[in-house]
C-alpha cells in the first residue's frame, strides 16, 4: 500500500482513497498504486462493491500539469479508467470539493457518481490550452448530452453539483457525510445486482442528437476563439463522439490531445497557469497578517464604486465616503443599479442582491472611516488632493488600519510620506470596471511593511483579483509598458497606416481590439488630460480632443459610431486629418504592414518589461505576463509579453529593435541589457522575491 492510495473495507465495500495534497492530482506516484489496487480489487471475492473518494480538501482536480511535457510513465489515466470499465461489481465515484479534469474523467470511469451538495464537477482542459485527455469528450456527452457537453468543455467552466444531477453526469446529491452515503449508495447497488453498464456503452443519449443543431452551437463558439486551437478541438472531439464507434472517437480524443499537449499555446497557458499562483507568493510565509474586516473607500465615482462593489462581491463590508450627500446618492445609485442589471441577466439571484447591498454604508464624514481596517482612496488623480486626502486619513484611521492609494501613475512614496504612518501606506492599482476585472497591481512603496503586503495579498485572492506586487516608478509595470506600446501610435499612422490597419494587425494577433479601438472605448479625453498635466502633447489624438471627438461616448474619436452602437466604423475626416499632418511635417507615406506593427508596438512592450524586471519594479518576468494577461487582454495563447518573447525569438526582436533604434533614433527601440542577456542566455533573470 502507498501513502498516496489506501483500501479499507467497508462491510464489504472497498474504499479506495486518494491522498495527494494539496488537490490530489493524478501524479504517477497516484496512478500507479490506483491501478494496482483496483486490479486486486477486480478480483477479491470480499469487496462486493468499489467507492473511490479522496483525502483532503478535494476530490482529484485533475492530471498533474506539472507532468506535460515530459514522458508519459506507465500507466497512464486512460489505462485506469479502461481497467475500472472492465470491473463487472458497481463502482462509484465519492466526489467533494472539485472534481476537474483527469479528476472528472476518473468519475467518468465509474457506473456511478455521488457528490456532496457543494461539489463542483468539470473538464477546464480547455483554460490549460488543452482538451479533456482521459476519454472526457467521449463519455461526458454520453451522460449529459452532446449539447451540454460541448458548452461544458468548450467553457472549461465547472458546473454545480444539483446542475450535474439534473443534466444526468451524477446519480446523487448528499448533503450529510458523503462517505457513509457513498457507501450505502455502492451497496445497494450490489444488493440490486448487475449488470452495470459502463458509460462507454451508454449511447441512448447520443442517439438522438440533432448533428445539424450541434454544428451550429459549435460554429458559434468557432466565432469567439481568437485564434486559440483547443476551443476548436474540444469541439471535433465532441463531434467525434456523436459521429464515431466509442474506441474510433477515443483515439481521436488522444492524437487531438498529443498535438495540443506539446504546441505552443498549451505550454504558454500552463506557463499562466502556475505564473499566477506564483505571483500571489510573498517572501516570509508566517508573516502575521491584520484582520481586515471593514473596508473603507473615498470616491463613489467609477472607480470607488466598482471597487467597493469587488469588497462587497466577497462579502466584506465596505463604507463608502463621499464628499456630498448629492455624490454618495449618484454612487450608490449606481452600484444599486449594476446589482439589478446582474440579477436581471440571472448571474445574481433577488437573495443575494439584498444581502450585498445590506454590506453598504454611505457617508460625507471622514470620522465614520475610524472603523475600518484598510481605507482605499480612489479620489481625482492629482497628487495635491492626493495627499490632502491621505492627510486626513491619517488623522481619524485607527492605528494599524491600512491605508492604500488607488493610483494609476502617482509616486506612492511621496503619498505615503504624507502621513505619520508609511509603514501602512500601499498602492492598490484596481483596473476597470473594478467589480470585474481580475488583475489588481499592489503597489509596494520604500516603507511599506512586509506584513502590510502579505495581508493585502491575501485579500485580494479572498475577493477573487488576482494580485501582482510591483514596485513604485511611474505606471508601475503595466500602464508604463502600455506607454512604450503606444509610443509609435502615432508615428504609424503619418507614416501611412489607418487606425483600422493598426487596430486588425492586433486583433490578428489575439488582442480583443487594438489601441485605437481601445482609445476610444476608454475615452480619449484621459489620455489629454493626463498629457496636459505632464505638459506632454499628441499631434493627432490633440486634435481630435480639440474638436470634442472623445471616442465612443461621443460618437467619434479615432473611428466614427452610429448613434449608440459600438461597432467602429472608419473615418474619412480622421484619414484625411493624418494625412495633413503628414504632408505638414513632409512625411512621405507608404504601405506598413502588419509585420512592422508588431515591430514597432510589441517589441518595444517586450523591452521596457526587460528594464522593469532588471529595475526590479516587477520580481519575477511570469508577474509581468499576468499583469499584461489579466490587465490588457494579451493573448492567453501567447503566454504574456515576456513568455512570448521567447517565443517569438528574443535574437530578432533585439535585432529588429536595433534597426528600428537606427533609424529612428528613439530610446523606446534601444535594446535594455536584460534583454541582450535574455537573448544569450534563453532565461529571464529577476529578483525571485516581492519587489
Ligand atoms: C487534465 O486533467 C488533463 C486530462 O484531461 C488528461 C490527462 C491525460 N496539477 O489553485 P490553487 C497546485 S489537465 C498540479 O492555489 P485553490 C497549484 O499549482 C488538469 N498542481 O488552490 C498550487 O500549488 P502551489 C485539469 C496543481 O484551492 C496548489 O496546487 N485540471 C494542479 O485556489 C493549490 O492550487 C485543472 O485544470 C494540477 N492539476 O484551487 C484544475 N492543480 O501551492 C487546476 C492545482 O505550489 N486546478 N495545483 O502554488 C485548479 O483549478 C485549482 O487548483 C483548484 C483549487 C480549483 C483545484
Amino acid at each position: 500500500m502507498s501513502s498516496s492510495v489506501s483500501v479499507a473495507n467497508d462491510n464489504g465495500v472497498a474504499v479506495v482513497t486518494i491522498d495527494n495534497p494539496p488537490v490530489n492530482a493524478l501524479s504517477f506516484h497516484v496512478r500507479k498504486p490506483l491501478y494496482e489496487a483496483l486490479t486486486a480489487l477486480r478480483d477479491d471475492p470480499a469487496a462486493r462493491a468499489i467507492v473511490i473518494a479522496c483525502a483532503g480538501r478535494t476530490f482529484v482536480a485533475g492530471a498533474d500539469i506539472t507532468e506535460f511535457g515530459k514522458p508519459v510513465e506507465q500507466p497512464e489515466l486512460r489505462a485506469i479508467i479502461a481497467l475500472l470499465e472492465t470491473i463487472a461489481k458497481p463502482t462509484v465515484a465519492a466526489i467533494h470539493g472539485t472534481a476537474l479534469g483527469g479528476g472528472l474523467e476518473l468519475a467518468l470511469g465509474c457506473h456511478f457518481r455521488v457528490a456532496e451538495k457543494s461539489a463542483k464537477l468539470g473538464l477546464p482542459e480547455v483554460k490549460l490550452g488543452l482538451l479533456p485527455g482521459g476519454g472526457g469528450t467521449v463519455r461526458l456527452p454520453r451522460l449529459v448530452s452532446a449539447a451540454k457537453a460541448l458548452a461544458m468543455i468548450v467553457s472549461g467552466t465547472p458546473i454545480s453539483a444539483g446542475e450535474a444531477k439534473a443534466a444526468g453526469l451524477v446519480d446523487d446529491v448528499v448533503d450529510s457525510d458523503l462517505l457513509v452515503e457513498a457507501v450505502r449508495f455502492a451497496s445497494e447497488m450490489a444488493d440490486r445486482g448487475g449488470p452495470f453498464v459502463p458509460v462507454r456503452d451508454r449511447n441512448d443519449r447520443l442517439a438522438g442528437t440533432d448533428l445539424a443543431a450541434f454544428d451550429a452551437q459549435a460554429a458559434d463558439l468557432a466565432k469567439k476563439v481568437r485564434g486559440l486551437e483547443a476551443p476548436l478541438a474540444c469541439a471535433e472531439a465532441v463531434r467525434n463522439a456523436i459521429t464515431l464507434p466509442f474506441d474510433e472517437a477515443l483515439a481521436a480524443e488522444r492524437q487531438l490531445f498529443l498535438k495540443l499537449v506539446s504546441g505552443d499555446q498549451s505550454r504558454a497557458q500552463r506557463h499562466l497557469f502556475f505564473a499566477e499562483r506564483e505571483a500571489a507568493k510573498i517572501p516570509g510565509k508566517d508573516l502575521q497578517k491584520r484582520q481586515i474586516a471593514r473596508v473603507g473607500i473615498i470616491g463613489a465615482g467609477t472607480m470607488g464604486g466598482g471597487i467597493a462593489m469587488a469588497f462587497a462581491n466577497g462579502g466584506l463590508p465596505v463604507t463608502l465616503l463621499e464628499t456630498s450627500e448629492e455624490a454618495l446618492r449618484r454612487g450608490l445609485a449606481t452600484i444599486e443599479k449594476n446589482y439589478a442589471v446582474s440579477v436581471s441577466r440571472g448571474s445574481l439571484t433577488e437573495e443575494a442582491r439584498r444581502k450585498r447591498l445590506e454590506l453598504f454604508k454611505g457617508s460625507t464624514d471622514y470620522a465614520d472611516l475610524a472603523g475600518c481596517d484598510l481605507i482605499i482612496e480612489a479620489v481625482f488623480e492629482d497628487m495635491a488632493v492626493k495627499k490632502d486626502v491621505f492627510g486626513r486619513l491619517d488623522a481619524v484611521a485607527r492605528p494599524g488600519a491600512i491605508l492604500a492609494t488607488n493610483t494609476s501613475y502617482l509616486d506612492v512614496n511621496e503619498i505615503a510620506a504624507s502621513t505619520s504612518r508609511p509603514q501602512d501606506v500601499l498602492g492598490m492599482h484596481f483596473f476597470s470596471p473594478a467589480n470585474v476585472m481580475k488583475l489588481l497591481e499592489i503597489v509596494r512603496a520604500e516603507k511599506t511593511a512586509p506584513e502590510v503586503l502579505a495581508t493585502v495579498t491575501d485579500l485580494a485572492r479572498r475577493i477573487g483579483k488576482v494580485a501582482v506586487v510591483v514596485g513604485v516608478c511611474h505606471g508601475f509595470v503595466g500602464n508604463r509598458m502600455l506607454s512604450a506600446r503606444g509610443a509609435e501610435n502615432e508615428a504609424l499612422l503619418l507614416e501611412g497606416a489607418t487606425p483600422a490597419q493598426v487596430d486588425k494587425a492586433f486583433t490578428d494577433f489575439g488582442w480583443p481590439m487594438g489601441p485605437f479601438q481601445m482609445g476610444d472605448l476608454a475615452g480619449l479625453d484621459i489620455g489629454w488630460r493626463n498629457r496636459k498635466a505632464r505638459g506632454q502633447t499628441a499631434l493627432i489624438a490633440d486634435k481630435l480632443c480639440e474638436q470634442g471627438h472623445f471616442g465612443q461616448k461621443t460618437g467619434s474619436g479615432w473611428y466614427r459610431y452610429e448613434s449608440g452602437a459600438r461597432e467602429p466604423i472608419a473615418d474619412p475626416e480622421v484619414e484625411a486629418l493624418i494625412r495633413a499632418k503628414a504632408a505638414e511635417l513632409g512625411i512621405a507615406r507608404r504601405e506598413i504592414g502588419a509585420e512592422e506593427i508588431i515591430e514597432r508596438t510589441l517589441y518595444p512592450l517586450v523591452n521596457e518589461g526587460a528594464k522593469i524586471l532588471a529595475e526590479g519594479i516587477a520580481a519575477r518576468a511570469s508577474d509581468i505576463d499576468v499583469v499584461w494577461v489579466n490587465g490588457y487582454g494579451f493573448p492567453i495563447g501567447k503566454g504574456g509579453p515576456m513568455f512570448w518573447a521567447g517565443l517569438a525569438g528574443a535574437g530578432k526582436i533585439v535585432e529588429r529593435l536595433e534597426y528600428w533604434h537606427r533609424r529612428t533614433g528613439r530610446a523606446i527601440f534601444e535594446p535594455a541589457p536584460a534583454l541582450r542577456r535574455f537573448a544569450e542566455t534563453g532565461a529571464w533573470e529577476g529578483a525571485g522575491g516581492a519587489p
